[in-house]
């Protein structure tokens, strides 16, 4: 099985890139910000409290978005393999993660980091919230959100590098260019 994890600050190019992993290699796509989102869109107990917290730029509580991917994981026992957007995104969610998959007999294949410089996230995401309208891509939420990748998400790299996972990619460019370097460090695993 191919279980990847799609890592990098806001902005990066996860949810971008995500697409065409997905379409190549038939992976169960896991984003925990859909899964968010979509509880928010249908007002849900879950979506109502997630909303605030999204809304300041934090990150919701490990135990709610742990217990989503439970649930997405038990959804999808005959997959071919995860492709894992945006989670963890701390090192408690990385150390759940970890558990689940041992629990699955399949283990996390690569963690592929999207490196983009923080001026570039800050422009991508003030052009998204012009065309999409997301409430959390606005000047302040952005800057909070940057923040709690640099204070609790960035860690996560040194657990997955400490496991010989860790493969660098450079996220400035075109977006197929982008890829290309995708498809280089999986066909090298
Ligand atoms: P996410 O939905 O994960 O959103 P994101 O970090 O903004 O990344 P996204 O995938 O959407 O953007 P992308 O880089 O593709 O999280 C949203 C919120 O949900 C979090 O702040 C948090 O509150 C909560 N949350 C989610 N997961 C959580 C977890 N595990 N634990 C706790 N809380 C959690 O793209 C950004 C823009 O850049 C796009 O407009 C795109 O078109 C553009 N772009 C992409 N690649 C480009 C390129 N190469 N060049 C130019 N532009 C590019």
């Amino acid at each position: 099985m191919l279980n990847i994890i799609l890592f990098g600050p806001p902005g990066s190019g996860k949810g971008t890139q995500s697409e065409s992993i997905i379409a190549d290699y038939q992976l169960v796509h896991l984003s925990t910000g859909d899964i968010l989102r979509d509880e928010v869109s249908r007002a849900t107990p879950l979506g109502i409290e997630a909303k605030k917290i999204m809304d300041q730029g934090q990150l919701v509580s490990d135990e709610i978005v742990i217990g989503m991917i439970k649930s997405k994981l038990n959804e999808h026992a005959n997959a071919k393999g995860f492709i894992f957007d945006g989670f963890p995104r701390t090192v408690a969610q990385a150390e759940a993660l970890d558990k689940l998959m041992e629990e699955l007999n399949t283990p996390i294949s690569v963690l592929l980091s999207l490196e983009v410089p923080e001026e570039e996230l800050k422009e991508r995401l003030l052009k998204r919230g012009e065309i999409e309208g997301r409430t959390d891509d606005n000047e302040t939420t952005i800057r909070n959100r940057i923040k709690e990748y640099l204070d609790k998400t960035q860690p996560v790299a040194g657990y997955y590098e400490a496991q010989n996972k860790l493969q660098i990619i450079d996220g400035v460019g075109a977006i197929d260019e982008i890829y290309q370097q995708i498809q280089k460090a999986i066909a090298s695993l």
